[in-house]
């Protein structure tokens, strides 16, 4: 009975540490290395390969190695009758409402302008926009959306979320469902994207949607580059309909060279790196849905095969 890592980075051997030194007694391959794969029964995965799953006859689960499920959905090949179990993690929720919270804070005071100013030795003041005349919009209110709210309300930004189905969450107004997304954007100075990437949110990122925001508004893509349509946003932003952008995600990763984002002062890019599954954090749940396998529990954190998230 064993485990696979099957991820194309670089971290394989890091995640075999920490689970070997968190639980000694198990057995964890790279999919790289020689290993028994009739004896795999469990396949940790993040961007594996496509196909590479067929080679493993006995899976009993797979696991995502991150909060997202997109990637195994999309591999036609993957054994999806099976559970799909993901990262759903205090940790990773966390990072990712600091890395909204900086990216808002950044665009309301105007502090990636001040570089390039000072590069070019510029002295100009611009105005700077205060936490409480700015409404910000979440589009998922699952588990990493709901931390951004929280944690957004709490330091003084007016807060509205929209998900599939309502929530009860103090200060944060709840929106659900099509018939309450122009509503929801109505109001929504700051656009976060926190959905996951199915088959009903690809491409919810256009201009249909944008036309929706308020004039200036500005939009935080950090959830998959398949939300956004790259040329709507291009479009809105030269309308000056948006004012401006941050992603950290994109169709394609690492962006390709060529591609328009890369030359585009309104965007401010990050590489895919909101928030990280931390092996600290991460190892015990695989651990423990490890041993809730081998005594027959029901799994935590399974994906609905449904909903796709
Ligand atoms: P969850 O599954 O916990 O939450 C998803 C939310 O989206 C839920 O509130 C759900 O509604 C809502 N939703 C899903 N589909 C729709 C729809 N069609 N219409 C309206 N609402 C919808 O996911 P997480 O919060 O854990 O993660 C969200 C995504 O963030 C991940 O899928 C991943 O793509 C991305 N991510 C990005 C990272 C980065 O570093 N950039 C790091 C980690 C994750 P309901 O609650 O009603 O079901
Ligand atoms: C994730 C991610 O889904 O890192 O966890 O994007």
């Amino acid at each position: 009975m064993s485990i696979v890592i099957i991820r194309q980075d670089d971290k394989i051997e890091s995640w075999k540490k920490a689970i070997q030194s968190y639980d000694a007694t198990l057995e964890v391959y790279s999919y790289l290395e020689p290993h028994d794969k009739e004896k795999v029964e469990v396949a940790l995965v993040w961007k594996h390969p496509r196909g590479s799953l067929k080679e493993y006859p006995n899976l009993a689960y797979l696991a995502s190695m991150g909060a997202g499920v997109d990637f195994i959905f999309e591999d036609n090949t993957a054994p999806l009758a099976i559970p799909i179990t993901r990262v759903v993690d205090r940790q990773l929720a966390i990072d990712m409402s600091e890395h909204v919270l900086a990216l808002i804070l950044n665009y309301l005071k105007g502090l990636d302008t001040y570089k390039v100013n000072q590069t070019k030795k510029i002295w100009k003041p611009t105005p700077y926009k205060r936490i409480a005349d700015v409404r910000v919009g979440i589009l998922g209110l699952g588990v990493l959306g709901t931390q951004v709210a929280q944690d957004l309300a709490k330091v003084g930004f007016t807060v509205q979320g929209w998900a599939n189905t309502h929530k009860e969450l103090q200060n944060i107004k709840s929106y659900a469902g099509k018939n309450e997304l122009n509503p929801f954007l109505n109001k929504s100075d700051i656009l976060v994207c926190l959905l996951p990437l199915t088959e009903a949110t690809t491409g919810i990122l256009n201009k249909q949607l944008f036309s929706q925001l308020p004039k200036n508004a500005y939009l935080i893509n950090v959830a998959r580059g398949g939300h956004l349509v790259d040329q709507d946003l291009r479009d809105f932003i030269n309308n000056q309909h948006i004012s401006g952008a941050s992603l950290d995600v994109y169709h394609e990763e690492p962006l390709p060279k060529d591609h328009f984002f890369w030359n585009f002062d309104e965007i401010l890019m990050t590489p895919h790196h909101a928030s990280v599954s931390d092996t600290n954090s991460v190892v015990p749940q695989i651990v423990e849905n490890y041993q809730r396998m081998q005594a027959g529990l029901p799994l935590l954190n399974l994906v609905s095969k449904n909903k796709g998230y």
